[in-house]
């Protein structure tokens, strides 16, 4: 993706941090910051930015799209925090530097995420008091605390959990896929797609189109926890096979796996052609962005 566009959505997304806790405080603050500063690909931002921008025909009004950019990243980072726990999936290396926890200890990271979490709808929900009674922001935030919650990423990180240990049959992996992995890509596309004032039917098909991402997305994450390494990911490899998981890839192997991101994101383009203003630079480089997900070694 170009520079300089996840340059202005890594500067965007900064820009909601807090500064300046006092007292003891701070150390969490700190631990919510070197999570948030720490490099990820800012993937959930930056789909709501394009779809927004795609779609607006005020696409100059981004003060209250860039809180939402926000929160969205928050919500994603936090959910990154707590997953890495020692409770969870206890890894150590995330977007190739130690986790938070072991960086300040459990406890901090702990809290770090539950502030992050909270920090992400109170920095949405301010978009409000600026335009109160906007029905837009109302269903923008709507789809952000229904895609992040139990029948969204938090379900599926449930199931995840519950089903741990235990060899998942396809449906079973298929749900949590949707769930963890791809709520939240649908959200940002949704999101995008209600601030912009986009109607119903544009909504549901970017929805689908978040679902294909997002299933693409995580096919593979699990084809890269096999061929690529921790130097390059920025967090462990081989996780998948070490705990017996029945993956995309496990169940159907690599070529069908490799197929499978290919078909998918192809769905997801032809949905994008049928959905945005396509003449828009925008939606050029949404396109553009789904292809490099689907080709991504990192
Ligand atoms: C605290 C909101 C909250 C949730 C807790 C732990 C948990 C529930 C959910 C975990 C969800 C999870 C980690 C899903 C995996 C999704 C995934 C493939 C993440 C990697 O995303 P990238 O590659 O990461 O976009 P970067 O580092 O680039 O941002």
């Amino acid at each position: 993706m170009k520079t300089e566009l996840v340059e202005k959505i890594n500067k965007t997304v900064m820009s909601f941090m807090p500064s300046g806790a006092v007292m003891p405080s701070k150390y969490v603050e700190d631990a919510m910051y070197y999570a948030m500063s720490s490099g990820g690909k800012r993937i959930r931002p930056m789909i709501m930015y394009l779809t927004y921008k795609a779609l607006s025909d005020n696409p100059e009004e981004e003060k209250i799209l860039n809180r939402f950019m926000a929160a969205m990243e928050m919500i994603h980072t936090s959910s990154l925090i707590h997953d890495d726990l020692p409770a969870l999936d206890n890894d150590s290396l995330r977007r190739g530097k130690p986790t938070v926890h072991v960086e300040f200890g459990e406890d901090v990271a702990i809290l770090a995420g539950d502030a992050l979490l909270n920090l992400a709808y109170e920095t949405a929900v301010l978009s409000m008091l600026d335009k109160p009674g906007d029905v837009r922001l109302e269903r923008a935030l709507m789809v952000l605390m229904r895609k992040t919650g139990i029948t969204g990423m938090l379900g599926g990180q449930s199931a995840d959990v519950v089903m741990s240990g235990k060899k998942l049959k396809s449906d079973e992996r298929d749900f949590i896929y949707e769930c963890k992995t791809a709520a939240l890509i649908e959200a940002s596309f949704m999101a995008g797609a209600y601030l912009a004032g986009a109607d119903d039917k544009t909504i549901e098909l970017l929805e689908t189109a978040g679902k294909n991402l997002g299933l693409a997305f995580q096919v593979q994450d699990d084809i890269l926890d096999i061929v690529s390494d921790a130097e390059t990911l920025g967090k462990e490899v081989g996780q998948d096979e070490k705990n017996d998981k029945n993956t995309y890839v496990a169940e159907y192997g690599m070529e069908e796996a490799r197929k499978f991101v290919i078909e998918k994101t192809e769905e997801v383009i032809s949905i994008l052609d049928r959905t945005l203003k396509t003449d828009r630079e925008e939606a050029v480089l949404l396109k553009e962005l789904a292809k490099e997900l689907a080709g991504r070694n990192s």
